[in-house]
């Protein structure tokens, strides 16, 4: 018994090690150029490093018991096991006590984190419908998904306005490279809050586009815009530009 405690250990201790290297080394994220972005992957590591231990602890023994106390002689169920006791005991209160821990840190901490950045630098409004977006620059200028691209100023903190048209249905704005999404709904102001720290466009990457990544119909996967984040000069001359094309 002593024995198999010992083994089982050293293959959760091995499986652990794998699983981190796996977790802490593997870039399955696109790329990050806002810091929110930046505040939820972080986020997300550390829930794959507390949790690859919790998976490997039940896959270890799992594993172990299937080859150590395998018995092709015998076909029917194994007694009941009644007591709990112990490891019941333990079970639960590590498992709580992770939960609790999480819920405090990435959970609250990370929230507040997002959340604190002071007044926006600037306003954006963005407003869905079915198929298409439409921006709301401050100069006054409306741009759809159809004629232009959404182009923002990199190192701001922009306020993003979101709603969709009314009557319409429900839409959603994701940035993939800025991590969070935030509802538009009809007849309804809902806030985004984002401040890019890199410059980049679509062309670079297709995950800075705006999606909408609530299911709205037909057109729901084309529901898309390319997106720019820009130095703050060349958005200035951008505003200028549509507001010339425009008047
Ligand atoms: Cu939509």
């Amino acid at each position: 018994m002593k024995r198999d405690l010992i083994n089982t250990g050293l293959l959760w201790l091995v499986l652990t090690i794998l699983g981190w290297v796996l977790v802490l080394n593997w870039n399955i994220f696109p790329p990050a150029l806002a810091r929110e972005a930046e505040i939820v992957d972080n986020a997300f590591n550390l829930l794959m490093v507390l949790a690859v231990p919790v998976f490997t602890f039940i896959v270890a023994i799992m594993i172990y018991a299937a080859f150590r106390f395998r018995d092709p002689e015998r076909t029917e169920d194994g007694p009941p096991i009644r007591e709990t006791g112990r490891i019941m005991t333990a079970w639960l209160v590590v498992t709580v006590t992770l939960a609790a821990g999480i819920l405090i840190n990435p959970g609250f901490v990370g929230m507040a984190e997002i959340r604190a950045g002071g007044e926006p630098d600037i306003v954006i409004g963005i407003t869905g419908q079915r198929w298409s977006w439409t921006i709301s620059y401050p100069n006054g200028v409306d741009v759809t998904s159809y004629t232009g691209e959404l182009v923002l100023p990199v190192d701001n903190r922009i306020e993003f306005e979101i709603t969709s048209l009314d009557p319409d249905v429900i839409h959603s704005v994701w940035i993939p490279a800025f991590r969070i999404k935030k509802d538009a709904v009809p007849g309804r102001i809902t806030q985004m809050f984002i401040t890019p720290t890199e410059t980049g466009s679509f062309e670079d990457d297709p995950n800075v586009r705006l999606q909408c990544a609530e299911l709205c119909g037909l057109g729901h996967a084309t529901m898309a815009m390319k997106v720019r984040i820009v130095e703050q000069a060349e958005f200035d001359a951008y505003l200028d530009e549509i507001l010339a094309e425009g008047s």
